[in-house]
């Protein structure tokens, strides 16, 4: 089947409790980009894309959607049959920008989907669970409220925390994880996530003042030289996620060692289909990663879900959804929940998501 066209809709996601603070940036407003691929019969298939903004990485919101604007005339009229040759159009219409082919390759996935009568999660390979763990992320903040957040996340059921430190005194960065750890323990496992705002003298600093926590270090510095740095002189495992920017970022990683672990984002490697092959290598190195995006609504939510559900559980470090942070859904008849900390697997053909027409304006292109 024919795709007949590829509609884009821009979405303002505010963030609920008024904003977002991690070492790299503060943002309050996430201006999400919805794409929309019908085919001729009329079967429309949904993807998502949506930076935290554009400090935490490269990739920014009107980049996305100049991109989606630069390949879609070379998805018009193609058939829809093989997500390899609209895979190899996109690369002939754009040389990189990942994250807005991202959105196509999940609208994509989304239309086969639907058209074979199965969930995404069966393309990806087959689900290995119909619910997945979630974890929840704090903010950067105070080291007691923190803590307090923290119980109450434990308390409703979430297995693993994201702490945020960075870009402030060093003091408050490890109080905040002694304080965290004094009143959560063993109840949920913890991440520390710099978001890149640490020097490599800093990053030890913690590491040797918290050195009985069970933490893993989630993006202590700015580069993976940097974070390199740190091998054999850290005692806790270091994860990746800003670095992790591409396929060839991944496999360097993972065959040099320099990552125990990643938090992905699902976008920024370029979709479902590329983050199957990082799924497979962290496989074989037996490495655990989340399956996450930046933000986003519950396409994009859904999209993590049905990756995550694909993933070895033991390995799994759990799929972070922005819905804590906003306000309602594009989708309020089958919104993506998260329910005890953990999400249940769509089991609708395709995404099992749609957005309320209602909901959108446009579209924009
Ligand atoms: C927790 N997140 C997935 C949400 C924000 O995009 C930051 C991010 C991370 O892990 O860095
Ligand atoms: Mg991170």
């Amino acid at each position: 089947m024919r795709i007949e066209s590829i509609k884009v809709y821009q979405v303002h996601l505010p963030v609920k409790g008024g904003a977002y603070r991690m070492a790299s940036d503060t943002v309050q407003d996430l201006d999400s980009t919805l794409v929309e691929v019908t085919t001729e019969d009329g079967l429309s298939g949904w993807g998502e894309t949506c930076p935290v903004g554009p400090v935490y990485q490269p990739q920014h919101a009107l980049g996305a959607r100049a991109a989606i604007a630069e390949i879609a005339p070379g998805l018009v009229g193609e058939d829809t049959t093989s997500m390899r040759h609209l895979a190899k159009r996109m690369d002939e219409r754009l040389n990189g920008h990942n994250y807005a082919k991202a959105a196509l390759d999940i609208a994509l996935l989304d239309l086969a989907g639907q058209r074979l009568g199965v969930p995404v999660s069966t393309l990806l390979g087959g689900a290995l669970t119909d619910r997945v763990p979630s974890y929840y992320s704090t903010i950067v903040g105070a080291p007691d409220e923190t803590a307090r957040i923290a119980v109450d996340k434990v308390k409703a059921g979430y297995p693993r925390l994201q702490i945020k430190i960075g870009g402030r005194d060093l003091e408050q960065d490890v109080a905040t994880v002694h304080k965290v750890w004094e009143a959560v323990g063993f109840a949920a496992r913890i991440a520390v996530d710099a978001n890149r705002g640490l020097t490599a003298a800093a990053a030890l600093h913690i590491d040797r003042l918290c050195p009985t926590i069970p933490f893993v270090f989630e993006q202590p510095c700015n580069t993976m030289e940097e974070v390199a740095s740190l091998k054999g002189r850290v005692t806790h495992p270091v994860y990746l996620d800003e670095s992790a920017e591409d396929l060839n970022a991944v496999l360097r990683a993972v065959s040099s060692g320099i990552a125990d672990g990643f938090g992905l984002k699902v976008t920024r490697l370029g979709g479902l289909t590329k983050m199957v092959t990082v799924r497979d290598l962290c496989a074989i190195r037996s490495l655990p990663h989340s399956c996450d995006d930046a933000w986003g609504g519950d396409v994009i939510a859904a999209a993590c879900v049905h990756l995550a559900a694909t993933v070895e559980p033991r390995r799994f470090e759990g799929a972070w959804i922005a819905q804590e942070y906003i306000e309602g859904h594009i989708d309020p008849v089958n919104p993506v929940i998260i329910e005890n900390g953990h999400i249940r697997v769509p089991q609708m053909p395709g995404l099992g998501v749609k957005p309320e027409r209602s909901r959108l304006k446009g579209p924009v292109a």
